[in-house]
This record gives C-alpha cells, structure tokens and sequence, in this order.
C-alpha cells in the first residue's frame, strides 16, 4: 500500500495538464482502477485482515483523491497565469487612427439645423415613430377619406386577431410631435421637431425611411411676414451665404392655410450648386399658416392664437448642401462612403464657429 501510495502521489505531482490527470484519476481511484480493484479484494480476506485493510485502503482513496484535487487546482491557476501574461492590453496607447468613426451628414445637418433654430428661440421637440392614426392623420385635418392619407404610402402596425381598433401606423411626418408638443406645453410654443419618417416608397429619390425637419411657432400675433423672415434667416446661415433670395409659390397642404411651397434662387453652372445667384430655382421646403382645425386639434383656441409651420426633408438639402448625388448611399453603410463624406466628431456645428467649417 505505501509503494502504491509513493508511486501515485509521484505522477500526480508531476502531471504537466488536466487530460493527464484525468487519466491518472481514472487509472488509481475509478471504477476499475487499481485501488477499487484493491476493495474487492477485502471480501476475500479474514474480518481480521480486512480490520486492518479496509480503513487503510480508504485512507489510500482520500489520500490521492485530495491529491488530485489540489493539483487540479494548481493547473488551472498555472494556466490561468499564463492566459493573464499572454492576453495583455496595454490602456495607455493612443488609440488607433484608422477606426476613427466620423458623423453621418444627416447628423451634421439635423445638428446644423438645430443650432440655426435654436439662435432663433426654437427648441427641440421629439415624439414615438410609431403613432395612432389619429395624431399622423386626422389631427393634421387629413381625414379617412382624405388622398393624402393614400398618397403618403403608409406602414400599418399588424393588430392582433380580432382586435378591430385602427392600427398603429409608422409616421408618415414628423407633425405628430407638434400636436402632442401643443397638448403637452399649449402656446405660445416654438418648436422644431427632427426625425426619421417612413413611407412605403422606394427609388432613386425616395427610400422609405427618411428624415424631416418641420417648425411650428404659435402666437397671438404671428403672420406670414414672420415666417418668410425666419426662412430667410434659415436659408442664409444653411447655407452660408451672405444674400439670398426666396420665392413663396401657393400650394395645397390639409394641415396649412394658406399653403406655399419656398423655392430659392440658385444657379447650376458647371454642375455645381451656387445658392443666392443665377436664373434658376431650388425647391426646398414646405409652409404655410397653420389649419385653425389643427391648433384646435392640438387643444389650442385657433381665436386666440395663430401660427406658422414649415417641413422639409434633411437628406435632400443635406444633398444639395454637401453634393451628394445618390440618396440611396445615405443608408448603405459603406465605410468608404462615409469616410469621404463624414464629418469630425468632435466639430460641434455652431453659428459663430461656422456651421460646416
Ligand atoms: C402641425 C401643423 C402644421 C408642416 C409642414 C410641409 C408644409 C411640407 C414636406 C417637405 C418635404 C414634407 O419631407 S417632405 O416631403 N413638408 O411641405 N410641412 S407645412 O406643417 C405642420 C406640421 C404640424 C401641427
């Protein structure tokens, strides 16, 4: 039993992995190992022998399942030390130029954009991307029977079976956000609401996710004077230009009255956009003075208070600010792509520091 003893607690001290151990394990104290097949043999032995060589065969077994542990032990840590001194990283080297990620021109403008308004007394208003039919629709005056209701290429939201309410819709503007603003903070109210939109259309000028801009400015005493300088304002700083020149033609939109659409001039010479000069127009926004059934819709008395509102589209005129030709590589995450056209992180667009710089 001593020789038995010496030669196992030999091997297990010196079994260099786990699988050797193992082994060794199953050679010594398993079910056919040495030391159980030592056990059986106690049933053929006097009950004095056996006194004497059943504890001891017992203590043998704990003695070297002990070893076992212990070393399994001590292999591990072994290891796990090797791991620590081979998977090192050391945190105090600059971090490596090559991944820098750059900000997407639809951030640059929503953030250029916002910090126009903001100069102006605007602030920023945001809502849920999924909403009920009645604040993307009969809120902003489009009623069921109403094309635009058609026209706008809605998502509708499943409902479960048997659940006969209107399905939600995914917004098809981001108007929902001025009602629910009206409701939350009543007038005066100065808000400028950005987001992503959606509607079920797909070419080279249309994706069906995209992103508006729109404004609404509630007071006792606003007027289309005010919202032809405040775009003028806008345009001008967008745009970084020192002058330019607006033509307002009448439109239709449910949601304004009167409506016009805000051109500017421009000219397109050699393929490329000069904005204040030349003998062409750029459409690029929507306004007009706000539906009194859509203040009154926001729970506002359209008696008292009146207002402008205006929308547009940021892919489009971050497009024509930064030519950009395809609207389709807005979404395509291509990094070349977006190195070329991204923007430094950590330029923050301000008026005084120059928008784009
Ligand atoms: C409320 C009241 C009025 C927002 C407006 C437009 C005109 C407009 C389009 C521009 C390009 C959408 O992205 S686009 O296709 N928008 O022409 N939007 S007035 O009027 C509102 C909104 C909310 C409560």
């Amino acid at each position: 039993m001593d020789d038995l003893k010496a030669k196992y607690l030999t091997l297990i001290a010196d079994a260099a992995d786990e699988s050797t151990l193992e082994d060794l394990r199953v050679t010594a104290v398993g079910k056919k190992g040495e030391i159980s097949l030592k056990m059986r043999e106690l049933g053929k032995m006097t009950p004095e022998e056996r006194q004497v060589a059943g504890p001891a065969l017992n203590a043998l077994k704990d003695e070297i399942n002990s070893a076992l542990a212990a070393k399994k032990a001590a292999l591990a840590d072994a290891a796990l030390d090797a791991r620590l001194r081979s998977e090192w990283l050391d945190v105090t080297l600059p971090a490596r130029g090559r991944g820098r990620g750059t900000i997407h021109p639809i951030s640059q403008v929503m953030e250029e954009v916002t910090a126009i308004f903001g100069e102006l007394g605007f602030s920023v208003a945001e809502g849920p991307r999924v909403e009920t039919d009645w604040y993307n629709f009969d809120a902003l005056n489009i009623p069921g029977h109403h094309p635009a209701r058609a026209e706008m290429d809605t998502f509708y939201m499943h409902r479960a079976e048997g659940d006969d309410r209107p399905p939600h819709v995914l917004r098809t503007h981001t108007s929902p956000v001025q009602i629910r603003s009206m409701e939350a903070m009543g007038a005066p109210l100065r808000i400028i609401c950005p987001g992503g939109v959606y509607r079920a259309d797909y070419d080279q000028t249309h994706t069906p996710m995209f992103h508006q801009i729109e404004g609404l400015a509630l007071d006792t005493d606003i007027s289309m004077a005010n919202l032809k300088w405040v775009l003028e304002e806008f345009v001008k700083a967008f745009f970084e230009v020192d002058d330019v020149e607006l033509r307002f033609r009448a439109s239709h939109f449910p949601f304004t009255e009167p409506s016009a659409e805000v051109d500017i001039r421009c000219s397109w010479e050699g393929g490329t956009l000069k904005i204040g000069e030349g003998d062409d127009w750029l459409e690029i926004l929507g306004s007009g003075m706000v539906h009194p059934k859509v203040i009154a819709a926001g729970g506002i008395d359209p008696d008292v208070y009146q207002g402008f509102a205006f929308g547009m589209g940021i892919d489009r005129i971050a497009m024509l600010k930064y030519g950009i030709p395809d609207l389709r590589a807005f979404f395509d995450s291509d990094l070349r792509w977006l190195r070329h056209y991204g923007f430094a992180s950590l330029d923050v667009p301000n008026l005084h520091g120059g928008l784009s710089r």
